[in-house]
Formats: structure tokens, C-alpha cells, sequence
């Protein structure tokens, strides 16, 4: 990988045009879907930094798949996104936490051979009290025959078919972070020239986590595993040193946090909700890519989160993310709670 030094500037685009210069085999779709989505993000970013002042905030009043109350950013961050990605040629079909089923490429434009899954607005429950909130990304290459448009196969793929990954945080600043499988990047939005530049190039996260970020009001809905191993986090049971508890409530901020500086995000499943929460195809899969190609690991509680199978676009997983040391425990830990 080109290093770059300290003082240079270093955008996106010059980036990804490195990057896919290193693989002769490239033919530019991917980098193309990447340009896309970074122009997509500052769409969004704009969008939501304005929020308080445009009065969209509070809920669009219509309800998404989810049956959850779609807020006004969500509508519109998945239009954006839809909207800047269905043109380029590069994708054969999409699908968002938004909609129900795959989102089919306009039939004015060509097919390509990629899937793009997003979830355009995540944590958009905290818009209004000004938390950050995050686009999460994932890409595949199809899998069905012919270069029509995609089809359900192509996105019911496990993520370690992955071929990119991404996120993009509306903090302090907005930051856009990716891998293709060669590192993580990290890209801070500069708002005065709209350019994305390199801030945080090959991302490495603590192999032992310093945060633990977890919602522990459903701790009487936990098995007892699950809360002996929340006890092992907070060094209640003498193994280790306590972890200190962050949890913000929006997963992409918790899980950028816990990158840089380590930590683990976990969401197990409990009796409420026994697949847990997340979204395993478009919130954890790209995550957990992630969290591994920065020297972190990923799992369900059962198994490496990125070898599991899907069987719907919108199912769920328990979630255990993060530094690599903190999230084998969990799954040595809840061996017995197969
Ligand atoms: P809980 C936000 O709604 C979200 O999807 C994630 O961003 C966040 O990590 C999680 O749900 C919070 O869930 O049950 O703790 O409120």
C-alpha cells in the first residue's frame, strides 16, 4: 500500500485511484462505487448538520419495514443514496434497512455486477436530541448468472463475500471510513472544499478493549452466560481490568469509538428479542469486515459473525464486535449457551 506522509493532502478519490491502480485486474466499477458513495455522504452530511434548522426533525409520521417510526432524515438519506448510486452502471440491484425487498436498478440504465446493502440512517432516533447518527454500507459481487438485474441471491450472501465495507459517522465532524479488504481508512470531511481527506489511513484497533458498550437494561432478559460475561467485562469477577461502559445508543458511534481506541460493542440475544436487535446484513456484516481488517473480530455469539449464511434480507443477529482478545472471550464464554 503507497504510504503517504503526514503533510500530504490526500482525498478520497486520489485514494481509491491509488488503491486500484495496486490490482492490474481492476477494471474501476468498484472505485466507482466508492466516488458514489462519498458523494452520497456529503449529500447526507449536509442534510443532517442542518437538521435543527430546516425543521425536519421529528418522525416523517409513515412507518418503515421495520414497523418503526420513519424520522424525516431517514426518507431522505435512503433517497439520496438511491438516487446517487442507481445511474453508474456498477450495481444490478440494492437493498436498504428502508425498504422491504431489493431495490431494482432503473430500467434506463445498464446492470452492473455488484449489490450495494445500506442502511442509509442508523441510531436516526437520536437526530433530535443531536447524537450522532451513521450511514453503514456493505458491497457484493453477484452471484446469479447473466448482467441483468440482480436478484435476491445476490444479496443473501455471507459477509465474508464482502469486497467492500464501509461506514460514515455525522459527529463532531463526518468522517468516512472503508476497507476493500486491504486496511481501513479513514476519511474526514472537510465542509469548507467538500473533500473527504485521508485523516486516519490503516486503521488498527487494540487487540484488548478499553470501552464496553452495551444496553444493560435487558440484563434480566440475558441467560446467565451472557451476565457472567458482562461481570467478566467489568472485572466483577477478578479476570481482568474493568472495561469502562460507553454506550451512546447509536451503533455506528459506538463502534467508531471503539475502533480507534478499543473496545467491544455487544448486543446479545435475549429473551425479548432471541436473534437480538441488528441488522445482520447491512449493520453487522459490514462492521464486523471492519472490526477484522483492522486486527479486530466479529461473532454472533456461536460463531464468526462473518461466516454465517443468511436466509433473509432483513434478519437479525446478536452482535459481539470489536477488539479481537474481548470478543473470543465472549465466544469461549457463551459456549455453554448453545
Ligand atoms: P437499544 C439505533 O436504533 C440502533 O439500531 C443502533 O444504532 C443502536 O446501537 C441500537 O439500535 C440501540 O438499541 O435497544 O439499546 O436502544
Amino acid at each position: 500500500m503507497i504510504s503517504h506522509s503526514d503533510t500530504s493532502i490526500v482525498t478520497i478519490d486520489r485514494f481509491i485511484i491509488e488503491q486500484e491502480a495496486q490490482f492490474p485486474e481492476a477494471t474501476g466499477e468498484l472505485s466507482g462505487i466508492l466516488y458514489d458513495l462519498a458523494v452520497a455522504a456529503k449529500m447526507i452530511s449536509s442534510k443532517v448538520r442542518r437538521a435543527g434548522l430546516i425543521d425536519i426533525l421529528g418522525a416523517a409520521g409513515s412507518e418503515n419495514v421495520q414497523g418503526e417510526h420513519q424520522q424525516k432524515l431517514d426518507v431522505i438519506a435512503n433517497a439520496i443514496i438511491i438516487k446517487a448510486m442507481d445511474h453508474g452502471g456498477r450495481l444490478c440491484a440494492m437493498a436498504s434497512e428502508e425498504e422491504e425487498g431489493i431495490i431494482a436498478i432503473p430500467p434506463q440504465f445498464k446492470c452492473g455486477k455488484y449489490v450495494l446493502l445500506f442502511d442509509p440512517l442508523d441510531g436516526s432516533s437520536n437526530i433530535d436530541v443531536n447524537v450522532p447518527v451513521g450511514t453503514i454500507f456493505s458491497v457484493l459481487r453477484r452471484v446469479t448468472p447473466g448482467t441483468g438485474h440482480g436478484a435476491t441471491a445476490d444479496v443473501l450472501q455471507a459477509g465474508m463475500k464482502q469486497v467492500a465495507a464501509g461506514y460514515v459517522i455525522y459527529g463532531s465532524s463526518t468522517m468516512l471510513v472503508y476497507s476493500t479488504g486491504h486496511g481501513v481508512h479513514g476519511f474526514t470531511l472537510d465542509p469548507s472544499i467538500g473533500e473527504f481527506l485521508l485523516s486516519h489511513p490503516d486503521i488498527r484497533t487494540p487487540e484488548l478493549g478499553k470501552y464496553l458498550s452495551v444496553n444493560d437494561s435487558y440484563e434480566r432478559d440475558w441467560s446467565e452466560p451472557v451476565r457472567a460475561l458482562m461481570r467478566y467485562y467489568r472485572g466483577l469477577d477478578g479476570n481482568r481490568e474493568p472495561m469502562n461502559v460507553r454506550y451512546v445508543g447509536s451503533l455506528v458511534a459506538d463502534f467508531h469509538r471503539n475502533l480507534l481506541g478499543g473496545g467491544v460493542f455487544v448486543y446479545p440475544s435475549n429473551t425479548q428479542s432471541p436473534s437480538g436487535k441488528l441488522r445482520l446484513l447491512y449493520e453487522c456484516n459490514p462492521l464486523a469486515f471492519i472490526a477484522e481488517q483492522a486486527g479486530g473480530a466479529a461473532s454472533d455469539g456461536k460463531r464468526r459473525l462473518l461466516d454465517v449464511v443468511p436466509a433473509e434480507l432483513h434478519q437479525r443477529s446478536p452482535l459481539f464486535l470489536g477488539s479481537k482478545i474481548d470478543v473470543e472471550t465472549a465466544a469461549r464464554m457463551l459456549l455453554t449457551d448453545r
